[in-house]
């Protein structure tokens, strides 16, 4: 009796916790809610009744186990699995899809409907994850699966997520708690998140995790870490997730007790060449560096007056034994170089196109600047011929308003992916210099920088959890519009009510524009809080290098505003191909959205609008703390159909979301107002407090910095 009772109050306890972790967010996207459209259900149940997986392996055994009970929840009964001849049928290079297969690269997957059987299969067991996810996603969105045919391979062949994380725990950028990586703790224990992590990670095609930060500690590099590397490799492998690593460009130094680092010194070649095979001992499948070198005081090859791409190819060289390769960054700008920054990265790497080693990768970052809430795509894409470039994305919301607020990022990732080059004239878009398309490379990569941390719901904000999302999805296939994609992760995240669910999408997709409104309208940049970028900070002039200070991107007078980069000014434009120079250089054809961006204009400067330059300034900052207004609307009719904790705790951070909106329309106007000495438009609102209050705010322990 006793027994009974004490096994009936752990069930209970379980019960409270899976309920209470589901309502936290948990799960993810990977809430399996039971379809509530009874038709469907009844159609999924008639067509679902067993599962066969061929095979064996852990990936095969992970496939079991997701099916078993993501179907169960789904169709809300148990789904059985069967030896033979289920009604979906998992197996490697199944027999009747073979035309389809072979033409495959990668990680594709086939779920084709035979009319009394629903056949996956794939060229590997990873690609039988990928595609068991993909038929699950099909049931979460309610797709009939019918006369169900789809064929789908990724379009980049590495898709990574890169984690800002430090061995001591914290997160650079990161706003989510701490780093999920229990350094201390490896390798003799394997948290559960790990192997969470790793699911929903293949769940979405991610196939790859930089661990730690790219301001690297060579300590990561010694063999005491290198066990518990190991130990988290070994956990992802059967998830079809590699391990990579950030190297200190100094580690030679550092951890190997060498006098230099000198990347065409012997030793310093022989060094690398060792510590790469020792990694490889213990971790066979390790794919390879991300290095960030000479970049904001970090060491590099050019301390030795050798080039970035001495500095590559050493390390490639010491990586092609074992297939492993290096992904070297192209986030490059030096303080003492006069040159408008947005021109530096270009003018560094494009000399040293077709110099690198075929296993090196240049990772760019989307913009020239730095992940701000929008720019023009980064001119070295299309640019460099003979380089494969990897996209790097950032997730985590360093700019973009970090845990607090709610932008959805699919349609900023989509205007940099979708925008032309004009490379090898129309239709040269950038992502197709990222996919490999565009010049025939064969490697290809693609990086998103993490949103994830110690917070029970991963990323902070709920709402952040749709990037993470996004950004897997974009990874595999670049096409896929904004608007499916949030459809997608409303489906399985938040509702099955389609009113519902339009009204989420809505939100969604006005945060982005929103966000750029009320911080940085018309093509306005860096304007954040010194250090941490919490924060309006347009006025600080203080820094110790002048391309860290907002005062340098505004460039804000008595004459006007914005950053002169036309062929009169820094001659930024002339990094882009002509049809595209041509259009920024002139400001009636430069997209507004990028105007001052590329342009300093007087305050009278006649928009297309009509409105004079400061007026309409005025009025996006008034359109943006009104949009913001209008997604808490939107939120506050989903009372009652959202799960109250999630409920609230997105009604709380539209709630700061609104006041941050303010703070910037405020601290922005009120600072660019003392030189543009015009008055503000009669509809946009008073400010709040004084420009003198924003000022002496401050922030000593805002997240992530
Ligand atoms: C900037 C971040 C800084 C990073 C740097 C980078 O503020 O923390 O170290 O980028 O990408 O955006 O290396």
């Amino acid at each position: 009796m006793k027994i009974t009772i004490q096994i009936l109050l752990s069930a209970l306890t379980l019960l409270i916790y899976q309920k209470t972790t589901a309502q936290a967010g948990y799960e993810l996207w990977l809430r399996y809610d039971r379809i509530q459209n009874e038709e469907r259900l009844e159609n999924y149940r008639n067509a679902i009744k067993s599962f066969t997986v061929e095979g064996q392996s852990e990936t095969l055994e992970i496939i079991r186990k997701e099916l078993s009970e993501a179907l169960t929840d789904l169709l809300g009964k148990p789904v059985e699995q069967q030896k033979i001849n289920g009604s979906i049928v998992i197996q490697k290079k199944h027999p009747n899809l073979n035309n389809q297969l072979e033409r495959m690269t990668f990680d594709g997957y086939v779920i084709k409907s035979t009319g009394d059987q629903i056949i996956i299969s794939a060229n590997s067991d990873i690609g039988l994850l990928y595609g068991t996810f993909g038929l699950l996603r099909l049931i979460q969105t309610q797709q009939s699966l019918e006369e169900v045919s789809i064929a789908s391979e990724p379009k980049i062949q590495e898709r990574l997520l890169n984690h800002w994380d430090n061995l001591d725990r914290t997160s650079e950028r990161g706003y989510a708690g701490f780093s999920i990586w229990d350094w201390h703790k490896l390798p003799g224990y394997i948290d559960q998140r790990y192997l969470d992590y790793a699911r929903a990670n293949a769940s979405i095609g991610i196939n790859g995790t930089v661990l730690t930060n790219v301001n690297a500690n060579a300590l990561i590099l010694t063999p005491t870490y290198l066990e518990k590397v190991k130990a988290l490799a070994d956990g992802f492998r059967p998830y079809g997730i590699k391990v990579y690593l950030t190297a200190r460009f100094s580690a030679p130094i550092e951890i190997g007790g060498l006098a230099t680092a000198d990347p065409l010194d012997s030793e310093v070649i022989n060094w690398w060449k060792n510590k790469v095979s020792e990694i490889y001992s213990y971790i066979p499948d390790f794919g390879g560096f991300l290095v960030k070198a000479n970049s904001e005081g970090q060491p590099g090859p050019q301390n030795y007056g050798r080039s970035h791409a001495d500095g590559a190819n050493m390390m490639a060289k010491a990586l092609q034994p074992h297939n492993g390769i290096v992904m070297w960054r192209a986030f490059v700008y030096s303080n003492e170089e006069p040159e408008d920054r947005a021109k530096q990265a270009f003018n560094e790497f494009m000399p040293l196109d077709g110099t690198f080693e075929d296993n090196v990768v240049v990772q760019v970052k989307n913009g020239a600047i730095d992940f701000q809430p929008r720019e023009p795509f980064h001119p070295l894409f299309g640019s460099m011929k003979e380089t494969p470039l990897a996209m790097e994305f950032q997730i985590t919301q360093e700019y973009l308003g970090q845990a607090t607020q709610l932008v959805y990022l699919a349609p900023m990732y989509k205007e940099v992916l979708d925008a032309d080059t004009y490379a090898k004239g129309k239709g040269s878009e950038v992502a197709k210099a990222i996919d490999g398309s565009l010049y025939n490379h064969s490697i290809s990569a693609i990086a998103g920088v993490a949103n994830i941390g110690t917070d029970i719901n991963w990323t902070g904000h709920p709402f952040a959890q749709s990037n993470w999302y996004t950004y897997g999805r974009l990874a595999w296939d670049h096409t896929i519009s904004s608007e499916k994609i949030a459809n997608e992760w409303i489906q399985m995240t938040w509702t099955q009510d389609s009113s519902k669910l339009s009204i989420i999408k809505e939100l969604m997709m006005t945060s982005w524009p929103a966000s750029v409104n009320y911080m940085t309208p018309l093509g306005l940049h860096h304007l954040m809080g010194t250090g941490h970028h919490y924060g309006p900070g347009p006025w600080v002039d203080n820094l110790p290098r002048a391309d860290w200070n907002p005062v340098y991107y505004h460039k804000a007078d008595k004459e006007g505003i914005g950053f002169d980069r036309t062929r009169t000014g820094s001659d930024a434009v002339d990094q882009y191909f002509p049809e595209i120079s041509k259009t920024f250089n002139d400001p009636t054809t430069c997209p507004e959205m990028y105007l001052l961006w590329f342009h300093h204009l007087p305050w009278d400067y006649k928009m297309k609008s009509g409105n004079t330059l400061w007026t309409e300034i005025a009025l996006r900052y008034q359109k943006g703390v009104d949009q913001v207004r209008e997604m808490q609307n939107q939120w506050n009719q989903l009372e009652n159909s959202i799960d109250p904790v999630r409920f609230s705790s997105v009604q709380m951070l539209l709630e700061i979301q609104a006041n941050e909106a303010i703070w910037w329309k405020d601290a922005c106007l009120q600072y660019f107002q003392q030189f543009s000495e015009r008055k503000l438009p009669k509809s946009v609102e008073p400010p709040k407090e004084s420009l003198d209050y924003y000022q002496k705010l401050r922030f000593p322990y805002a997240p992530g910095h």
